[in-house]
C-alpha cells in the first residue's frame, strides 16, 4: 500500500469527450477510467487536470495537410510528428471534461496544445519544450513533492505527463488501471508503461491507495 500524504498530488490527463468512446479520437475503454478516477479524487488533498485545447488550424490535425491521413507522419516544430483526426477543438463538446467526471475538488486546470505549430502531448511542457503549461511552477509552488498519473492517453499525454514529472524532480506513480491506451500500433500502451518504469516511474493499481 501506499499512504496518501499532504504533499501528494493527483494529475488528471486529458479525461474529455473527444478521447471517449464516440469521440473523434476515442481511446479503447476510455470510459472505464472515469469511476476508478472519481474514487482516487476522494483521498487526494490536492487534484488538478490537464486539457487538451487545440485551434482548429493545430498542425497535429490531417485535416490541415491536403492529401494526408490520420496515422500518417510528418514534420512540425522539427519533429516527427502523428497526424491525428481533429480533436479536442477549442470551444467544442469534444474539448469538454466528460460529464461524469467529478470536479468539484479540482484546484486548476492546464490547457495544452494552442500553439498551433506544435503539438504537446505532456501536461507540462509543449513537444518542443518550447513553452510551458504553468502546471511545473503550480506543483512547486504549492510544494507537491509525489505526482500520481492518471487518464487518457496512456501512451501519449499520460506518457509525456509523467515523464515530464519524474524528469522535474517529482516522485512520480502511474496508477495503471486509471488509464488506456491509443494502441495505434498494438503493443504501444505496455511498451510505454516498460518505457515509464525504466525511468524510474512507479506503477501501481487504485488499489494500492
Ligand atoms: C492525445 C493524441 C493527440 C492524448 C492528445 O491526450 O493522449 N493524444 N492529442
Ligand atoms: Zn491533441
Amino acid at each position: 500500500m501506499v499512504k496518501i500524504e499532504k504533499d501528494d498530488a493527483l494529475l488528471i490527463v486529458d479525461v474529455q469527450n473527444d478521447f471517449l468512446p464516440g469521440g473523434a479520437l476515442a481511446v479503447a475503454e476510455g470510459d472505464q477510467v472515469i469511476p476508478v478516477i472519481n474514487g482516487l479524487q476522494k483521498k487526494f488533498g490536492l487534484v488538478v487536470a490537464t486539457q487538451d485545447f487545440h485551434p482548429a488550424c493545430h498542425g497535429s490535425f490531417a485535416a490541415n495537410h491536403p492529401g494526408k491521413r490520420p496515422g500518417e507522419i510528418i514534420e512540425l516544430a522539427g519533429l516527427p510528428q502523428v497526424l491525428w483526426p481533429v480533436h479536442c477543438v477549442q470551444g467544442s463538446s469534444g474539448a469538454d471534461f466528460h460529464d461524469g467526471l467529478d470536479r468539484g475538488t479540482w484546484k486548476a486546470v492546464f490547457q495544452k496544445g494552442k500553439n498551433p505549430e506544435v503539438d504537446s502531448y505532456s501536461g507540462f511542457f509543449d513537444n518542443a519544450r518550447r513553452g510551458a503549461t504553468g502546471l511545473g511552477d503550480f506543483l512547486t509552488a504549492t510544494g507537491v513533492r509525489r505526482v500520481f498519473v492518471c487518464g487518457l492517453a496512456l501512451d501519449y499525454c499520460v506518457k509525456f505527463t509523467a515523464t515530464d514529472a519524474k524528469e522535474l524532480g517529482f516522485e512520480t506513480f502511474l496508477v495503471s488501471d486509471a488509464t488506456r491506451a491509443v494502441n495505434l500500433a498494438p503493443g504501444d500502451g505496455a511498451k510505454a508503461i516498460q518505457e515509464m518504469k525504466t525511468l524510474g516511474i512507479k506503477i501501481i493499481t487504485s488499489k494500492e491507495l
